[in-house]
């Protein structure tokens, strides 16, 4: 089945998304995420110029080979860019190997493992209250999991907060230049474990609560916290540590029983495989579209399963809901699946763009059963919302210094 055509849209129901459609010759298409936040030109410019016109006329049954021949064959393997690039086009031939095999993807993959995908949600606020009254609603909603992120007082912009604004735009202030937040470890570390006291008091233990640093803490710091919020029992800290160094997670390992996960920047196994084969994180976070696909992802998530760790897919809202489609199917097969995180069911403007159906029951995350991912795109739609250039925020401590966002 011959690969056609390959066309790459951006559009910006609410935030940019690029998405890949690749058309075969008897007229089936599969669709793609590569949206890599703030760099979403790049990732355009790699797929229309370096990629599509290599697989024109390719086999679109291929998978593997086409895979090997784009992050091998480029001999500069790696990198967000390219792997986001390469993710999309995976994703769009496992969608058309789907349609035409008249599967949903994840009975290619080997079928079911459970009955739906249990996903973690977020609880955010400006003050604790603020964020335990989002909780409260959350668990009557029946999310089995929530994330916590609050605010800290004092302090210019908050990752996780959005400042009593509604929108990532509107935080930006409208200005296509990344803004400027504010950070001190010190109000951070005296604050958050307030945050998680409080919600225990009021909500007991059943709910899974867990937490992102966003790698703003060196492994001492990280250390240090996770042991503050030992008695509060997190279903994992997310980055707690850059990952560049394995080594951070290690450090923190030996001092606390926190369980740790990271890996949404991943692009490849081999970024995980130090911290996976020596048993220092819980969860690895890597996403379809930044983790270059699907054929790779469930390689990961077989070396994964040999260390007891277990798949936690990034799901932020600059994932597109193809992506979100294609980690349904993922998680629905994958035996060491733990927990999904996901932002709810979309914008009026993005499901005009998007056509999917997903569904939350007693904290689980069900589809309907189509072949190929579910998903649809409405090219006419997307025109109606065009490309902004936009960025996301940079970081700054009380001095000045620039720190990690
Ligand atoms: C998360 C992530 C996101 C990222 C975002 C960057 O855990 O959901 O950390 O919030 O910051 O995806 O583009
Ligand atoms: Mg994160």
């Amino acid at each position: 089945m011959k690969i056609k055509d390959i066309k790459v849209f951006v559009c910006c129901p609410g935030r940019n998304f690029v998405t890949v459609k690749i058309i075969t010759e008897d007229g089936t298409y599969g669709l793609g995420d590569a949206t890599l936040n703030g760099r979403e030109m790049a990732v355009v410019a790699y797929l229309e110029e370096h990629i599509a016109p290599c697989l024109i006329g390719k086999d679109a049954h291929q998978i593997e080979d086409i895979w090997q021949y784009l992050y091998k064959g480029a001999y500069w393997q790696n990198g967000a860019v390219s792997t986001a690039a390469i993710a999309a086009i995976d994703m769009a031939l496992w969608d058309i190997k789907g349609k035409l095999a008249n599967m949903p993807v994840y009975q290619l993959l080997g079928g079911k493992s459970r009955k739906g995908v249990t996903v973690y949600g977020h609880a955010n606020g400006e003050t604790i209250e603020e964020v335990l009254k989002n909780l409260g609603t959350m668990i009557n909603e029946g999310y089995k999991a929530v994330r916590l992120q609050c605010a800290l007082p004092d302090t210019k912009g908050t990752y996780g907060t959005m400042e009593g604004k509604k929108n990532y735009y509107e935080l930006q202030g409208n200005r296509p230049l990344p803004p400027e937040q504010e950070w001190s470890t010190t109000k951070y570390m005296n604050f958050i474990p307030e945050l998680f006291k409080q919600a225990r008091e009021k909500f007991g233990y059943a709910i899974a609560l867990c937490h992102d640093v966003h790698s703003r803490l060196t492994p001492i710091e990280a250390s240090r916290l996770c042991k503050l919020l030992e008695p509060y029992k997190l279903l994992f800290i997310e980055d707690a540590v850059t990952t560049e160094n394995a080594e951070g997670y290690k450090v923190i390992r030996e001092h606390t029983d926190t369980p740790l996960a990271t890996g949404e920047k991943f692009n490849t196994l081999w970024d995980a495989k130090e911290m996976i084969q020596n048993q220092w994180i819980d969860y690895v976070r890597t996403a379809v579209t930044h983790g270059g696909g699907l054929t790779p992802l469930k390689k990961l998530a077989d070396f994964a399963s040999l260390y007891h760790v277990r798949m936690a897919p990034h799901g932020a809202p600059d994932l597109s809901p193809v992506c979100l489609m294609a980690h349904m199917h993922f998680n629905l097969w994958a035996p060491n699946f733990g927990v999904q995180e996901f932002v709810g069911f979309g914008t009026p403007e993005l499901n005009e763009v998007f056509q999917y159906k997903v569904e939350l029951k007693d904290g689980l995350l069900y589809m309907d059963d189509k072949p190929g991912w579910g998903i649809d795109f409405d090219e006419e739609a997307a025109k109606k919302y065009p490309y902004k250039r936009s960025y996301l925020p940079v970081n700054r401590l009380e001095d000045g210094t620039l720190w990690n966002w």
